[in-house]
């Protein structure tokens, strides 16, 4: 949506407010550069040289580790267009939060009108995100949570209930062993967690744990750092089963991560899935995720919805119409069984 002729103005002006500071901000940084004589100095782009009357979104992602976060880095840039009025900035930061803040720094350098993060893991915010609030850019934190000392440090933030996925998980896992009879059975599970320190690892983790708490003859026999990828997950599960097979659930916290218990698992000739010996439960219902699903290789998956562009669009045109926008935004989730799936409906969701 292009913005208004006010709305522009006010840009128009912050930018001009931004690109004064960067330049002294730039200024101060090539100072050394300029004084040796060596180098050449960049300046910023001036006013006329900017695309005028587009909205500058920077989006600072997490990685390319999974399936899902293709699709959540494919969400945005299909969103934030030239055609939609958008000029989009985009750095993949390999999972490192390091290179998340010098992303960050480069973004507030830049004046950008409006930054997104993604941020790998919930701490070690707070300074960065000062330095965007002093640089009067409204800071919109998607998927994953920051855990800042100072709320208004962030303008808003949109994603998953990731405990409540989890608590999802158990209560069908629950049902599920009732079904089979097997509700007193002594029930061990081997728990492949997400990136230490994530979000998604966290509140799926919370889900689990609390489940284990509930349930006296359910038990986690390991806890594994799948790091939501095929290669760890598989490492780390095909290790396992090299010490016990005496596994009744494997909780996998993406789907990338439960490919990768499922090669182990194939490796080591153990069958699984709906007709098989352990149990498999999944997070993300990536396409990949319930096609696997649908064949019965995965008992259960757990949406975890990507398609944060459009609820993040929302959110920036909240905030150039004047308005405020809700401070946290869980997005609606739901859960897949093989049953409940076909070509059709996977096909139908996008991603
Ligand atoms: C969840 C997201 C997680 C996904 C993984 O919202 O942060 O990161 O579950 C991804 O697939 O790597």
């Amino acid at each position: 949506m292009i913005p208004t002729e006010s709305t522009n103005k006010n840009r128009i002006k912050n930018r001009v407010k931004n690109r004064i500071r960067t330049a002294a901000g730039f200024a101060t940084l090539l100072m050394p550069t300029l004084l040796s004589g060596c180098g050449s100095s960049t300046m910023v782009q001036t006013e006329t040289e900017a695309s005028d009357g587009l909205i500058s979104v920077a989006f600072s992602e997490v990685g390319a580790e999974s399936d899902w976060r293709v699709a959540n880095s494919e969400s945005m840039r299909t969103t934030f267009t030239t055609e939609n009025g958008y000029e989009f900035y985009f750095e993949d930061a390999k999972g490192k939060q390091e290179n998340q803040i010098t992303t960050l720094r480069n973004y507030i350098l830049q004046g950008v009108d409006y930054i997104v993060l993604d941020p790998v893991i919930e701490t070690g915010w707070d300074e960065v995100l000062e330095e965007a609030k002093d640089a009067g850019i409204p800071v919109i934190v998607v998927d994953r949570m920051v855990d800042v000392e100072d709320e208004t440090l962030y303008t808003a933030w949109v994603g998953s209930d990731f405990q409540k996925e989890g608590e999802m998980a158990v209560e069908w896992l629950e049902t599920y062993l009732e079904e089979q009879g097997r509700s007193e059975e002594e029930i061990k599970i081997l728990h492949v967690t997400g990136t230490a320190g994530s979000s998604a690892q966290l509140g799926r983790t919370a889900g689990l744990e609390n489940g284990v708490e509930a349930h006296e003859n359910w038990e986690i026999i390991a806890q594994v750092a799948g790091e939501f990828t095929q290669a760890k997950a598989y490492e780390e599960v095909s290790e396992i089963l090299q010490q016990t097979s005496d596994i009744d659930v494997i909780y996998c916290e993406n789907d990338d991560s439960a490919f990768g218990a499922i090669q182990a698992l194939e490796e080591a000739g153990i069958t699984y899935g709906t007709d098989g010996d352990v149990i498999l439960i999944s997070f993300d219902a990536t396409e990949a995720g319930l096609t696997a699903c649908m064949e019965g290789k995965l008992n259960l998956n757990v949406e975890c919805n990507p398609m944060h562009g459009p609820r993040v669009e929302e959110i920036i045109q909240q905030i150039e119409a004047g308005e405020t926008p809700e401070k946290t935004q869980y997005v609606e989730e739901t859960w897949f069984t093989p049953e409940m799936l076909t070509g059709e409906l996977i096909e139908s969701r996008g991603y």
